[in-house]
């Protein structure tokens, strides 16, 4: 059993290095908040990426911190857990808020792994040792721009690249990604940017051999998904909404989409991740490992899971150096031959800096 002793949760702010536009806004700084918790005699830690915003799904950074403030951390603090299934089942019926749900339930898998002495690899079932990394391209005022930065990325390794795309900025910069760089494994992003109004975009993007579409129209839609999807032949992959396996199964059933983009942050933890996971096998529908630019913390947690067998296409896993001054972490992971090894343990692979974690921090708050 695990007694839960003391939470803290942590709002943090890191400035990135050259902000990131995508069909639903601009990302100028970014916020997370992180739980701390103390049991066992372990300290683990855990990350809830949401934005500062609303504007990828509703849940926003403060809003996730209230969540963990006024219900999550006083409800756990002082009881004790077998496991992550059962903790997990403890706040259930809190309804939404899942990137708070993932900071408390990561930190729980941290600690459950240090006194199981196991990694969460093992411990979730993975049986990959590496992960297959691409790029997720911003934004950018000029297709020129878009063509350069695809040079570097593939000139480092990265082994697909996702061109975020909107009304206005997307056949275009596809065909001249698709011009200079021939054969390379190519997706896009909509963020839920466009309408069935634009079926004309989706039908001229098919003579391009995306390997998907991502979240073209609204963020909480299946059904318009399902029609457009009858409509086109490259594979529609949900992102924004699927927040549960329950979304998911329903998704699957009535022909939204071939793929799935599992972010461990939007489906509340690492075990609605692994059931979304194990229905897609199931359903014959590919997954990969999407990512909400999180800390080296977070990006622990999406590794882990994305060593499960069903990831098979690359994971948005850009490391912490493409985006942020400063990493929390004292040793980010890096990209070689565009893989990431999967870590198995946060502190002796990562290290947790509490240092700049107080650098960051917008508040705070201990439960006890
Ligand atoms: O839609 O996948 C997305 C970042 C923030 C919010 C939404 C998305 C993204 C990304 C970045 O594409 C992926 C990453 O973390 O590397
Ligand atoms: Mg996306």
């Amino acid at each position: 059993m695990i007694k839960i002793e003391k939470i803290e949760i942590i709002h943090i702010r890191l400035p990135i290095v050259h902000t990131f536009t995508t069909g639903f806004g601009t990302v100028k700084e970014k916020d997370s908040v992180l739980v701390k918790m103390y049991a066992n005699g372990c300290i683990g830690y855990g990350e809830g990426s949401s934005l500062q915003d609303p504007l990828y799904i509703p849940e926003f950074t403060d809003e996730s911190y209230l969540v963990l403030q006024k219900y999550l951390a006083p409800n756990a603090v002082g009881k004790e857990f077998a496991n992550p299934e059962t903790f997990a089942a403890s706040y259930s019926h809190i309804r939404g808020h899942s990137f708070a749900k993932t900071a408390l339930e990561c930190a729980f898998w941290d600690i459950y792994a240090q006194t199981e002495g196991k990694s969460i690899k093992d411990l979730v079932g993975g049986t990959q040792i590496k992960i297959e990394v691409g790029e997720s391209l911003g934004i950018k005022p000029t297709v020129e721009e878009v063509l350069e930065e695809v040079g570097v990325r593939l000139a480092e390794g990265y082994r697909r690249i996702k061109l975020k795309i909107k009304p206005g900025f997307d056949v275009e910069v596809v065909k001249a990604v698709r011009e200079k760089f021939g054969d390379i494994k190519l997706m896009v992003d909509g963020n839920s940017s466009y309408t069935l109004a634009h079926v004309d975009t989706f039908k001229a993007l098919d003579a391009y051999g995306l390997t998907m579409i991502e979240q073209p129209l609204g963020y909480d839609d299946i059904i318009d998904h399902a029609v457009l999807q009858k409509q086109i032949t490259t594979p529609i992959c949900l992102d924004e909404s699927i927040l549960s396996a329950e979304d998911a199964r329903k998704a699957i059933s009535i022909g939204a989409c071939k793929i799935i983009n599992i972010k461990p942050g939007r489906v509340g933890g690492l075990v609605e991740a692994k059931k979304i996971h194990d229905l897609c096998a199931e359903n014959n529908i590919g997954v990969w490992c999407g990512g909400m630019l999180e800390t080296g913390i977070g990006r622990y947690f999406n590794l882990s899971i994305a060593s499960l067998p069903n990831f098979v296409y690359a994971a948005d896993m850009s490391p912490s150096t493409i985006f942020y001054k400063e990493d929390i972490v004292e040793r980010p992971f890096v990209v070689k031959d565009g893989f990431v090894i999967v870590p198995t343990d946060l502190q002796k692979d990562f290290g947790v800096s509490e240092e700049k974690i107080t650098k960051y921090t917008v508040k705070r708050e201990v439960f006890e």
